[in-house]
């Protein structure tokens, strides 16, 4: 069957393009996707690092069907159903200690949006309504909405955009391939970057700046890792300073890096930390908000009858979300998979950087089940080679994801040795194959 591709307009896509020779993907299950045709295609990003589980997960895909039967929507405001308090309860004894209060939203970037709006609304509450600067970081991807783009730093998801909002300023990014190509796990040098922070308090005064909003691991900016002791010294500048730090999971969260997150990973606790994608394993659009308690509870004052947090939507806490999260969370504890990715990360790290010494690599770097092999550009055609090598992948039945000239992997968290093998071995024949 042929479908007429005009209408749709794709996102962060080369429409023209794609529609010339489309891509579709029509089933999936565990490690793979197949084609309409029928071709088995080995995924190697975990959808778009959110099907942490593997596809078509039994308990997901019954808690979904189950629930569209027996409530397909509850209004979230100033109403409740039992759902959502379940899954709040079962996500913070999973969150490090202090931080237990949840507010749902349906994407990543609308907990970017959500988290930037606490922290702004958090020190007015508290009396120092001045603090409404927010500070991102160089390559920090968080989302497309305003306020994501605002703090995040890539040029081209930027320059179209204008002004975008007021009183942002950016610490620079730490990657640095002088210094750190081919380190296995945290690169070793770079530490002192985090104190890039102070410059801006300086150039501010840290009476204006209510939070700093980094990736502990930034992913689709191509998998750049904190150098040892990185996070650590942002979050001291942050205490020093009481300014909030804000972690953005999206990616890191439920699992990637052989922890529930991130922040359980490298032991350094945010205020507040963004999640989304592996929440419901990809299967119904979810994104969250975790705060710590102290944060919480500074909104819970005034008239018992007003609404603490102006803020909400249509689709928080959806029934659907809700029961698909639950079987998610399931699914993980079942297979122990938010610790997975520790079994598996050392075999994982041996097979890509036996990738080094190909035509072209000029880094490779990873953690957990998460992995960036960095290509050097075509002169004067940037993204160019690492695409060819995505369509080569997509050819030989492998996905995988690029940005810029890196190449991405980040599997399912079931991944299996073989699995690792094929996906190497793959990605190694296109590599070679790429001019
Ligand atoms: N923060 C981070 C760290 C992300 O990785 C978002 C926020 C936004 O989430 P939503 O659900 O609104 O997309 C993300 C999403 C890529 C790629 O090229 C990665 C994402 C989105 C689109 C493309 O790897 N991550
Ligand atoms: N636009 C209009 C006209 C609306 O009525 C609403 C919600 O009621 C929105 C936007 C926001 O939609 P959502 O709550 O799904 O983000």
């Amino acid at each position: 069957m042929t479908h007429d591709l005009d209408a749709y307009w794709m996102p962060f896509t080369a429409n023209r393009q794609f529609k010339k020779a489309p891509r579709m993907l029509a089933r999936a299950e565990g490690m793979h996707y197949w084609t309409p045709e029928g071709r088995q295609i080995l995924d190697g990003i975990a959808g778009l690092w959110c099907v942490n589980a593997g596809h078509a997960r039994p308990k997901i895909v019954e808690a979904i069907r189950r629930q569209a039967a027996e409530m397909d929507f509850a209004p979230p405001f100033q109403m409740g159903h039992p759902k959502a308090f379940d899954l709040a309860e079962r996500l913070v004894e999973l969150t490090p200690p202090g931080i237990n209060k949840v507010f749902f939203t349906n994407s990543g970037s609308e907990a970017v949006e959500t988290a930037l709006k606490m922290a702004i609304a958090y020190h007015r509450v508290r009396g120092e309504g001045a603090r409404t600067r927010l500070i991102g970081r160089e390559r920090g991807y968080h989302g497309v909405n305003f306020g994501g783009v605002s703090v995040g730093g890539m040029v081209a998801n930027r320059k179209m955009f204008g002004q975008l909002l007021a009183g942002v300023d950016h610490i620079r990014h730490t990657h640095d391939l002088a210094r750190n190509a081919f380190s296995r796990g945290e690169p070793e040098y770079g530490s002192e970057l985090a104190d890039d922070l102070e410059r801006l308090v300086a150039l501010h005064d840290a009476s204006t700046i209510a939070a700093v909003i980094v990736e502990p691991v930034a992913g689709s900016t191509g998998v750049l890792l904190p150098p040892k002791g990185y996070l650590q010294r942002l979050r001291d500048i942050c205490d020093k300073h009481g300014i909030l730090l804000i972690f953005d999971e999206v990616i890191t969260g439920f699992g990637r890096l052989g922890s529930p997150f991130a922040a359980t990973h490298f032991g350094v606790t945010p205020d507040l930390i963004a999640v989304a994608k592996g929440l419901t394993n990809g299967s119904v659009p979810m994104g969250a908000v975790f705060a710590r308690q102290n944060i919480h509870d500074v909104f819970m004052h005034g008239p018992e009858h007003l609404i603490e947090f102006m803020h909400g939507y249509t689709y928080s806490a959806h029934p659907l979300a809700c029961a698909a999260a639950l079987g998610t969370l399931d699914t993980y504890e079942d297979e122990g998979l938010l610790t997975r990715a520790s079994k598996m990360a050392g075999a994982f790290e041996n097979a890509v950087h036996s990738l080094e010494g190909l035509p072209n690599v000029i880094d490779v770097r990873n953690i957990g089940l998460v992995a960036g092999i960095e290509l050097a550009p075509i002169h004067g055609e940037p993204g160019k080679r690492a695409f060819s090598v995505f369509l080569d992948c997509w050819e030989k039945g492998l996905l995988v994801r690029t940005t810029g000239d890196t190449v991405a992997l980040s599997p399912p968290l079931i991944i299996e040795h073989q699995h690792i093998d094929q996906i190497v071995g793959t990605l190694a024949a296109a590599i070679e194959r790429a001019d």
